[in-house]
């Protein structure tokens, strides 16, 4: 029997003040993305001041690269975006490659990190890391999108 139609999953995607300054990189992870299956369902330009930096990566705090996380990712414009396809959390993750930028060098350089990554901390993107996760997210950037709404409705979203 085939399967007609797999079931979608959304997650967050982030691209980082090191995109948004470069246009032509920026364009080409969007059409990355959409080439490898997903949709973009909501999309916003903003910018985080720092308070908010720091709620957005709270799981951080202590870390040793935290400041220096939170000071990047508040110093210029960045880009949500809730992303759709099947399996979504996943394949997003796969596509952006390690967090580390020696190990996209080494073992993912056609990932969107191995391509357009420049350090541990200015790697890019950003990919929620689980369900509970991505829900989380969204509901940060996007507090009026109504998630458990757009899963009853398998996706699709009536005006
Ligand atoms: P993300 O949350 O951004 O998708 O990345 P991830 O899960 O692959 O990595 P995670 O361990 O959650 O780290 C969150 C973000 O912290 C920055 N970072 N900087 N050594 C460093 O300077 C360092 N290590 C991590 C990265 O921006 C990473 O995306
Ligand atoms: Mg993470």
């Amino acid at each position: 029997m085939c399967k007609v139609r797999q079931s979608l999953q959304l997650t967050m995607a982030l691209l980082k003040p090191d995109v948004i300054a470069n246009p032509i990189v920026a364009t080409e992870i969007k059409e990355t993305i959409l080439r490898n299956g997903f949709f973009f369902v909501q999309s916003r330009y903003l910018r985080l001041n720092r308070q908010k930096a720091e709620e957005f990566y709270q799981e951080h705090k202590g870390r040793f690269f935290y400041n220096r996380l939170v000071s990047f990712m508040s110093s210029g414009p960045i880009s949500a975006h809730i992303l759709v396809r099947d399996d979504a959390i996943r394949h997003w993750r796969q596509l952006m490659g390690p967090t580390k930028v020696f190990k996209t060098v080494y073992e993912c350089p056609n990932s969107l990190r191995g391509r357009f990554g420049l350090t541990d901390t200015r790697n890019s993107m950003h990919g929620s890391d689980s369900e509970p996760t991505a829900e989380r997210e969204i509901a940060f950037f996007f507090p009026e999108f109504d998630i458990a709404r757009w899963y009853a409705k398998d996706g699709e979203y009536f005006l």
